[in-house]
């Protein structure tokens, strides 16, 4: 177990499995075989350097929760209301097995949809549920919820998405952050920040669209208009070239087309760029001096701007400055957003890839509203979906167009499985509900997004109840369901040892002896003084959308991505403001919750307070409305009561809603995605979660 005592308590070592870049390396107090105490980042690894964020500290909280599942449930309200009986697993997976073939034989395998993402991300337990899919030829479902607008946005400059090791932020003069907030998101960052300005007097820069925790440490925070960055991005460019900070050397040697690049950019002008970003020009200029006479500037570049009708485009844009400014060359230099593409799994073992069929219909994860209420577009000419089997995810809360999603799943002709940690607002309209092990409670193995490190996720303590694991359900399905795949057969263990040595890893019993494998490469491949990852070698100023589509998507090129620009600019495709909907809306991740994910731990509901609206203050003065008031927030799409919150650091005619609450936290049960939209942004879909427009009025 790797267990080694401590004074009085024992340890144990296992990996943060929630979605976040940060993946951090853990000591986990284990009380007893059921209990666990304190959690720790692990002081040893490289990048954890021994600090973790607050929620996870306290996952005893979240682990011992009162409310955790323990048992399956059968619905026997209507659909939606939470009303269930508790039924044995044999009694659950014989409903489950006898629905689903029953479906199958009536409307075709197409008509089951499993539906899943990032609860975990232990490969075991997150990419298993693929492995069933494939195997039965069920439909395949493609993740637009996180990546898709910023994976293809770098991959058309870089050609990969991998970047600078992020422990060389020690080594960087400046660190510009950019559309990301790691003291709510991935707390590592700011430790790796912290300790290159206490040891060489590094500058700290952020771009964002309000004055976060990251800003407020910063040296220099600029506050724009959401959706505005490749604006931004633009006048810094054109001021590089214009006051001679670009490096041309590196400009031939590493780039596509620099001096069409540089003409292109002659009308992208400070002035053109204040009108759209809101940013006064002569702090434009800061910007550009600092980043243009700074040679070691690390860009440390977020998902949260990419998450806009034009996010690929702005991605691309602000990726382009360091190859402008021949950053990359540099120690402590260069840009990372994730490591992702770095590590090369072969995961067939776990997901079936051997099995999957190309024929089979795959639809887009954000509009599960519009597949399960029947629009065609998405049913791609197939049948209804009859039955939804969920794991890892809480679609009901964090899917865009909420009420569609609701609309959807009330549909009393959909069967519908939820396998869940908590009574969710998806698990509450199931017909079945399954409860399932916690990260502690079972194996797995992990690799980090915003690190270069293969994990060890250890199991430490037993399952409480009648919990079982997604592997130990997903291979139950299998055998009932009569799916054959070797994965179905093996152990975690065994699937974690043939996925490490399938991937050309060392094996298991090395990664049990050592925690983890940091497999950062080496300086040249990682700063690609080797080249581009493009065949020409070369960073693409000029991109090719359809090409960096492929890097994510599973159903080609999405959106109106013909009309993207080619070279970096402002692309106006964002939901603009209208008389009606005179405000534009961002959701930023909250501090202490993770997407919907510990928003049921006491210690974060007592910390974010409830669900409010930052506001300026000459707009909620406006509106005649004063801070602590009760709102309502609308658009076409529905309506949302959020409480006041006078705020000036933000501009005038932007809110910010933090974090997902409950929907059942908002008066009229309607959750801050029901404001969103779930349309197909360019160039490979994606959930355009701060980009919204709405109006604000007193309730
Ligand atoms: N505490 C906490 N941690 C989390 C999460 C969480 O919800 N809470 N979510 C996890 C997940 S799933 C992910 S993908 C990562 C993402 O982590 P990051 O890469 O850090 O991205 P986000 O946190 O989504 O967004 C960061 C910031 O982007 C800002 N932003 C929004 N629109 C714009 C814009 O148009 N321009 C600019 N410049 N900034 C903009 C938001 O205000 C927010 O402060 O974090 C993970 N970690
Ligand atoms: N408004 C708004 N909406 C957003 C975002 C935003 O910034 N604003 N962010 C978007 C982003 S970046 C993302 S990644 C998505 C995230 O969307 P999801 O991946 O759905 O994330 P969570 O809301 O954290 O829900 C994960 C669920 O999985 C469950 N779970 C955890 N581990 C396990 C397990 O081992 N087995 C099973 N069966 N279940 C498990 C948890 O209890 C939790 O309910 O949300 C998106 N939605
Ligand atoms: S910072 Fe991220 S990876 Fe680290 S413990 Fe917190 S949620 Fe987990
Ligand atoms: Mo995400």
């Amino acid at each position: 177990m790797n267990i080694h005592a401590k004074p009085n308590i024992k340890t144990g070592i296992s990996v943060c499995p929630h979605d976040c870049p940060s993946t951090c390396a853990l000591e986990v107090e284990v009380l007893d075989e059921n209990t666990i105490g304190r959690v720790r980042g692990a002081k040893d690894n490289s990048y954890t350097l021994g600090v973790i964020c607050e929620k996870v500290a306290r996952y005893s909280e979240r682990i011992h929760h009162p409310e955790r599942l323990l048992y399956p449930l059968k619905r026997v309200g209507p659909k939606g209301s939470g009303s269930f009986a508790r039924i044995t697993w044999d009694e659950a997976m014989d409903e489950i097995a006898t629905r689903f073939l029953s479906i199958e034989s009536e409307h075709g395998s197409e008509a089951i949809w499993p539906y899943w993402y990032a609860g975990t991300m232990g490969f075991v337990m997150r990419d298993g549920i693929d492995r069933l899919t494939h195997t039965k030829k069920y439909s395949r479902m493609y993740g637009t919820f996180c990546i898709t607008l910023a994976w293809p946005g770098y991959a058309a400059g870089v050609g990969a998405v991998r970047g600078v090791d992020p422990r060389e932020m020690q080594k960087s003069d400046l660190i510009v952050v950019w559309g990301g907030n790691p003291v709510n998101t991935q707390v590592n960052v700011m430790t790796h920040v912290g300790i290159a300005r206490k040891t060489r007097g590094a500058k700290l820069a952020v771009i964002d669209i309000y004055e976060t925790g990251t800003m407020k440490q910063a040296d220099f925070g600029y506050i724009i208009k959401p959706g505005t960055d490749g604006a931004l991005a633009c006048a810094v460019m054109h001021i590089l070239f214009r006051d001679g900070h670009a490096d041309w050397d590196y400009l031939h040697r590493y780039t596509d087309a620099p001096e069409e690049f540089r003409d292109h950019l002659a009308s992208r002008t400070p002035q053109w760029a204040a009108e759209i970003t809101g940013l006064p020009v002569g702090r434009i200029e800061e910007l550009a001096r600092l980043i243009g006479t700074t040679k070691r500037t690390y860009f440390r570049i977020g998902y949260g701007f990419s998450r806009s009708r034009n996010g690929s485009a702005n991605m691309h844009a602000v990726v382009s400055i360091p190859a402008v400014t021949g950053a990359w060359q540099h120690e402590g230099g260069g840009a990372l957003h994730t490591n992702s593409g770095m590590y090369k799994w072969n995961k067939s073992l776990i997901m079936g890839n051997d099995a999957a069929d190309r024929a089979t219909r795959v639809m887009d994860q954000c509009r599960v509203g519009e597949v399960l209420c029947g629009n065609p577009k998405d049913l791609k000419a197939g049948p209804p979906v009859k039955a939804i089997f969920i794991q890892n995810s809480n679609p009901v809360s964090v899917a865009p167009d909420q009420n569609r999603v609701k609309q959807g799943f009330a549909r009393e002709d959909l069967f519908t499985v939820v396998h869940e940690q908590f009574l969710t607002e998806t698990a509450r309209y199931a017909d079945i509900v399954l409860p399932a092990t916690m990260f502690l409670e079972h194996d797995d193995l992990y690799s980090g997004g915003g690190h270069s490190h293969i994990m060890l996720g250890r199991k430490l303590v037993n399952a409480p109840g009648e919990c079982r694991s997604n592997h130990e359900v997903i291979c139950e399905m299998a055998r009932r369901l009569g799916a054959e795949h070797e994965g179905f057969a093996l152990t975690p263990r065994q699937l974690i040892d043939r996925t490490l040595k399938d991937s050309g890893r060392r094996g298991l019993d090395d990664l049990e002896a050592e925690n983890w494998f940091d497999v950062q490469p080496d300086f040249e491949t990682a700063h690609f003084l080797n080249g581009f990852a493009h065949p020409d070698g070369k960073y693409h100023f000029r991109a090719d959308w359809k090409k960096a589509a492929g890097v994510v998507s599973k159903m080609g090129v999405l959106g109106p991505w013909q009309d993207m620009p080619a070279f970096p600019d402002h692309w106006a495709v964002t939901e603009a403001p209208t008389p009606e909907t005179p405000f534009r809306m961002t959701t930023s991740p909250a501090r202490t919750f993770l997407n919907s994910t510990f928003n049921e731990t006491p210690g974060s509901r007592k910390r974010e307070g409830g669900p409010s609206l930052l506001i300026h203050p000459d707009d909620l003065a406006a509106i005649g409305a004063s801070s602590g008031e009760t709102l309502l927030v609308g658009n076409a799409r529905g309506e949302v009561v959020l409480s006041a919150r006078a705020n000036a650091g933000q501009q005038r005619g932007v809110v910010v809603a933090e974090g997902i609450w409950q929907n059942e936290d908002h008066e009229n049960g309607c959750g801050i995605n029901t404001l969103t939209g779930s349309d197909q942004p360019a160039p490979a879909g994606g959930g355009v979660f701060h980009d919204t427009a709405v109006w604000v009025r007193r309730r």
